[in-house]
């Protein structure tokens, strides 16, 4: 059975993140997920996240190709987390491309195409404009 893992914020959940999840799942058995905590999100974006942590996993639980999500406390922390869900396969979106292959000594990874023109940064935007 493969395992497969991506990790992430999923605020203001949208169909490039369904695309994402989607495919990533095409590559194993079963997908896990580690979704970023609100402090996580704080230290790297300066803000908080617009959905808070305990609705965005539930978001992200309540999808029907996601067979597991955690919070992912530390950016620092996937090495431990891939040994500990035992994962085959790291999936991320191609902006964070050569940002985990440092990771490939323990399993593989794969960088996808993320989808262009849509991004939760965008959508806050254009509801703050209107
Ligand atoms: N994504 C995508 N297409 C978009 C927007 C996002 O494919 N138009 C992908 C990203 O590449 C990422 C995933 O959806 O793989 C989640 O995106 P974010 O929530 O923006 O994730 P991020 O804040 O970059 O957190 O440890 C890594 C971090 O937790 C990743």
């Amino acid at each position: 059975m493969k395992t497969v893992i991506t990790f992430g914020t999923f605020d203001v959940f949208h169909v490039g993140h369904v695309n994402l999840l989607q495919r990533a799942a095409t590559y194993g058995d079963r997908l896990i997920v580690g979704v970023s905590t609100d402090e996580l999100n704080f230290s790297k974006k300066g803000r908080n996240p617009v959905y808070n942590q305990d609705d965005r996993m539930k978001i992200i639980n309540g999808l029907r190709y996601v067979n597991l999500c955690f919070e992912e406390y530390s950016l620092e922390k996937k090495r431990e987390y891939i040994e500990y869900y035992g994962a085959d396969i790291l999936v991320m979106g191609d902006d964070w491309k050569g940002k985990f292959d440092y990771l490939s000594d323990i399993c593989e990874v794969v960088y996808l195409e993320r989808t262009p023109s849509v991004s939760t940064t965008e959508i806050i935007e254009v509801i703050t404009s209107r």
